[in-house]
């Protein structure tokens, strides 16, 4: 059993209290199936509907500064305002998250699309994204493309990757200095024959073309069953070109359920990687951001939830006595050292994390702070006319 001092106890918290961890404008939308999407009471109508939520979940839990933004459901006239009214609440806009996949011109694809005028509409939509970031002062374009082909022969495989990489490479040198594009991967859907940006290594080939300003983001939905994800963390840590989280739970395929709902042990794992690499830190760059849709459970205090199973996970990694798990590993003693991973595994940091709140002066149960809040009760009167927000708005 792990036997802490006060020291190393402070030393967590403080880690703690440094993390960030961001919430994604569209979790606080409307969302379902293919089959159907339920409404809820109170659900945003505009953007700015949806940085309050953002930042009333941030001052429950003081570790979600950021919101990241969907064009074109996030489309506002003036962006700069949108920015001074998430500082207005306390937190700022994140990641910029570009979207061509919902065109009809899309079909065959979006900047790997065999038609010129396609490519060069999706790409100008992608450089309409860093304009927008110029007056959000987000750092991050975050890209996931749906493009692919569901049929052998359908299109050429080998032209589709350099109509990919041409973008790309337009959009990364439109990139300010301080400004980086963030690729992300998905195994398979909407195509299911080939994808063109399929895995962390045709995403890491790309980034590594491109340059410094290129990183990988890893969504933890979007691998195979069985995939070992801390891993690919490992790896891309060890070459500079982790990025991002999309941080999501899955049972099946691309379920986007509350990040450590599905397999906390997982979550446990890939926290661990990022605390041995010391790139928990801000400073480090590694944006941890949330991609989730709650279609049937209560937006907000499910985003709350899945804010604190990040934070288990990582009081969890910090736990990991990482002297006696090195001595153990060098010394060859597989069972010691995989007690001492499963030591911190298997503590309880709740009372830790409600300590850590009490020290922030935050109640120590920031979901039963909301239930008490008469929030719902008032978003539920204040929004009752007007369109919700969802996939499509
Ligand atoms: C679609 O799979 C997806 O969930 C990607 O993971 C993106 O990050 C997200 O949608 C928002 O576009
Ligand atoms: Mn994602």
């Amino acid at each position: 059993m792990i036997q802490r001092d006060q020291t190393s106890t402070d030393d967590v918290k403080r880690a703690l209290r440094a993390q960030h961890i961001e919430t994604p404008s569209w979790a606080y939308a409307n969302s379902g199936t293919r089959f159907k999407v339920f409404s809820q009471q109170g659900v945003p109508r505009d953007p700015y509907e949806k940085i309050s939520d953002a930042a009333l979940v941030h001052r429950l839990t003081s570790v979600a500064p950021t919101v990241a933004l969907h064009i074109p459901w996030d489309k506002v006239d003036d962006y700069a305002a949108l920015a001074a009214h998430a500082a207005d609440q306390g937190i700022a806009l994140g990641a910029i998250n570009s979207n061509v996949f919902q065109d009809d011109d899309y079909k065959l694809g979006s900047v790997t699309n065999p038609d010129p005028r396609v490519r060069r509409k999706a790409t100008d939509h992608l450089l309409e994204c860093v304009d927008i970031m110029d007056a959000t002062g987000s750092r991050d374009l975050k890209l996931w493309f749906s493009d692919g082909t569901n049929y052998p022969g359908q299109d050429d495989i080998h032209a589709r990757q350099d109509r990919l990489a041409e973008a790309l490479r337009e959009v990364y040198d439109r990139l300010g200095a301080d400004q980086r594009m963030l690729l992300e991967y998905k195994l398979f859907e909407p195509a299911f024959y080939t994808t063109d940006v399929p895995d962390w290594g045709t995403a890491y080939a790309h980034c590594l073309e491109l340059g410094p300003k290129a990183q990988v983001v890893i969504d933890t939905g979007h691998h195979a069953p069985g995939t070992n994800i801390e891993f690919i963390v490992a790896f891309l840590l060890r070459q500079g070109k982790l990025g991002a989280f999309d941080f999501n739970s899955r049972f099946y395929a691309d379920d986007d359920l509350m990040v450590g709902a599905a397999d906390p042990f997982q979550l446990f794992r890939i926290m661990y990687e990022i605390v041995r690499a010391d790139a928990l830190r801000p400073e480090y760059g590694i944006a941890f951001m949330l991609d989730q849709c709650h279609n049937i459970e209560p937006k907000i205090p499910a985003i709350i939830r899945s804010v604190m199973n990040v934070q288990e996970a990582t009081a969890k990694a910090l736990l990991v006595d990482r002297d006696s798990l090195a001595a153990a590993q060098h010394s060859g003693d597989v069972l010691g050292a995989n007690a001492v991973l499963m030591d911190a595994y298997n503590t309880d940091v709740r009372p830790l994390l409600a300590d850590l709140r009490v020290d922030l002066g935050l109640d120590p149960d920031p979901i039963a702070a909301y239930a008490r809040s008469g929030y719902l009760e008032k978003i539920s009167a204040e929004r009752a006319g007007g369109q919700q927000a969802g996939w499509g708005a």
